[in-house]
């Protein structure tokens, strides 16, 4: 039987863990209502190598706080470092090469499995979510759902996977392509989407064969400790998939320079992405970057307002602005923008914050202070560099929500194109107005950023709907949806600074996941010289 990765710990072990937790890391930085011991005792993860839950070497814990409630310690974790990374590594190569030899379709009926029960958890799993990073509690149930999806998806493909069987140019001869897996793969995921993303990566990933080492966001690790207890639940072999905590200078950056490991994927900034490319590129191993966005929807002037309204407010303020698809522009054009900026304005100002889990919440809190305090450094860009607040703009206070890292939904009007708040990833509640004359400006204005994710245009004119669709440079574009929601059966990823030409989801993320090997047969019993000889 497999031990639970969420246990407790008794008697001596109290008094050394709670020395471990106030040394460096693992500070206590929180009033909390309860003993030390208490808390400790209840929240206690760890890592997960080869399927046995092991501590850092050095000892050393971090704590995960509740964003909306920073007296609730949600967690600690290890706070681990090469070793760790090594021991996971070694577990991942051990797993292998019986992993790989598993037929797809069982491999399948595992991960199949994994969905059944994630399905079966989803609530428990949505509530953890929700303390831990902060989403209401709809979207975390999304979020889980996501990842339920994936599972589905991922499954499927155990019986599919398919190459190419094509003719070739001699007789008695065949040709055709198969996916080879790639070996240990190693995944760097963010906090923002605590249990799609991981499932983005791990369960293509598996399903091609290889084996995963998991570094969660130090800001939401908990959630993912659920998936794995899922995954062995399910009967995944011990070691094919590895969670190690910590963070990404002790962990992240050991892994992408670790000569046992094939294939990085990662969400993230694109500073750090660009990092991680260039030390992939001297070690000659595959990447795969899902990096920053500023995302933009257009509302031209025949659009249904109702429609774009209600895109544009779960666009930009879904997750409190915590998504890489999340709307931080609204480019809309000058015969509707009084007609739609008035309504946004009001329907933002009274959007409600507060803890994720009151189901009448529609806005939670940023992830941390540090965050928060970015957030508001760009406000305070955008109102020195002459753009209009109209609402927000300011930490949310009062009825609790100081408790948390609430920011207020703020809304930018008179914004110029090459404003910073017109340029730069904000990753919070605030979203952009620019006006426009026509639809080319339209576009012209959503492409002139170096990002290039998510999009969408609210129109009913079926010709400026194709216009953008094939216009826009981006990954992704809704016509009369909002820039976020992207399903899992279609490719998800960016160009320019967004990514680096890969995508995760739909079957296309196998390309990542796999090698291409090419396979020729000759059955005619003799020397037979393409491009030389002929029939
Ligand atoms: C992300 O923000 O990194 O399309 C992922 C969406 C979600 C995924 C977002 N399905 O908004």
């Amino acid at each position: 039987m497999r031990p639970q990765l969420f246990w407790f710990t008794t008697g001596l072990n109290i008094l050394e863990n709670l020395l471990r937790c106030c040394s460096g890391f693992g500070t206590l930085s929180v009033r909390v209502d309860r003993t030390a011991d208490e808390q400790i005792m209840e929240h206690r993860y760890h890592n997960v190598i080869n399927g046995q839950l092991t501590e850092a070497t050095s000892g050393r814990r971090f704590n995960n706080i509740n964003p909306a409630d920073t007296t609730d310690l949600v967690g600690s974790f290890p706070a681990s470092g090469e070793a760790e990374v090594n021991a996971a590594v070694d577990a991942a190569a051990d797993a292998l090469p019986g992993w790989r030899k598993l037929p797809a379709p069982r491999r399948g009926e595992i991960v199949f499995r994994v969905g059944r029960i994630m399905a079966d958890r989803k609530e428990q799993i949505a509530q953890l979510l929700t303390r831990e990073m902060g989403k209401v509690i709809a979207e975390a149930r999304g979020d889980v759902q996501e990842g339920i999806d994936t599972a589905y998806y991922a499954a499927g493909e155990g019986r599919r996977m398919f190459g190419d069987t094509v003719p070739v140019e001699m007789p008695n001869k065949a040709g055709f392509s198969i996916r080879r897996p790639i070996g240990v793969c190693g995944m760097i995921t963010p906090w923002n989407f605590p249990m799609a993303i991981p499932t983005w990566k791990i369960f293509p990933a598996i399903m091609a064969g290889n084996t995963v080492v998991l570094k969660p966001a130090t800001d939401a690790p908990a959630t993912v400790t659920q998936l794995l207890e899922v995954l062995a639940e399910a009967g995944l072999p011990e070691g094919v998939v590895n969670l190690v905590t910590g963070s990404g200078a002790a962990v992240g950056d050991v892994m992408v320079r670790h000569p046992g490991i094939g294939a990085i994927s990662f969400t993230g900034s694109s500073a750090v992405g660009a990092e991680i490319a260039a030390t992939c590129g001297q070690l000659h191993k595959r990447v795969s970057l899902e990096m920053g966005g500023k995302n933009a929807q257009i509302v031209m002037d025949d659009a249904d307002l109702d429609l774009a309204l209600e895109g544009a407010l779960w666009g930009a303020f879904g997750t409190a602005g915590q998504r890489c698809t999340a709307t931080s522009r609204l480019i809309v054009h000058k015969k509707v923008l009084l007609a739609f900026t008035d309504r946004l304005v009001e329907r933002t100002s009274r959007l409600k914050l507060g803890d994720g889990r009151d189901e009448s919440v529609d806005v939670g809190p940023l992830i941390n202070a540090a965050q928060r305090e970015t957030v508001a450094g760009w406000v305070d860009r955008g109102r020195s560099e002459g753009a209009r607040m109209l609402c927000g703009g300011k930490p949310a206070a009062g009825n609790g929500l100081d408790k948390g890292h609430f920011y207020e939904p703020t809304l930018f009007d008179c914004v110029e194109p090459d404003m910073s708040i017109a340029q730069e990833e904000i990753f919070g509640p605030v979203t952009a107005i620019l006006a426009v004359d026509s639809l080319d400006e339209a576009i012209a204005v959503l492409n002139g950023t170096r990002y290039g994710l998510s999009s969408s245009i609210y129109t009913r004119n079926v010709n400026g709907a194709f216009k953008a669709m094939e216009e826009i440079e981006a990954g992704i574009t809704y016509v009369n949806g909002p820039t976020i929601g992207a399903e899992v059966q279609l490719p998800f990823g960016g160009v320019k600074a967004t990514g680096n030409g890969h995508r995760e989801a739909s079957h296309t993320v196998f390309d990542f996941y796999t090698e291409w090997k090419s396979v020729y047969v000759d059955y005619s019993g003799k020397l037979q010289r393409a491009q030389i000889d002929e029939t």
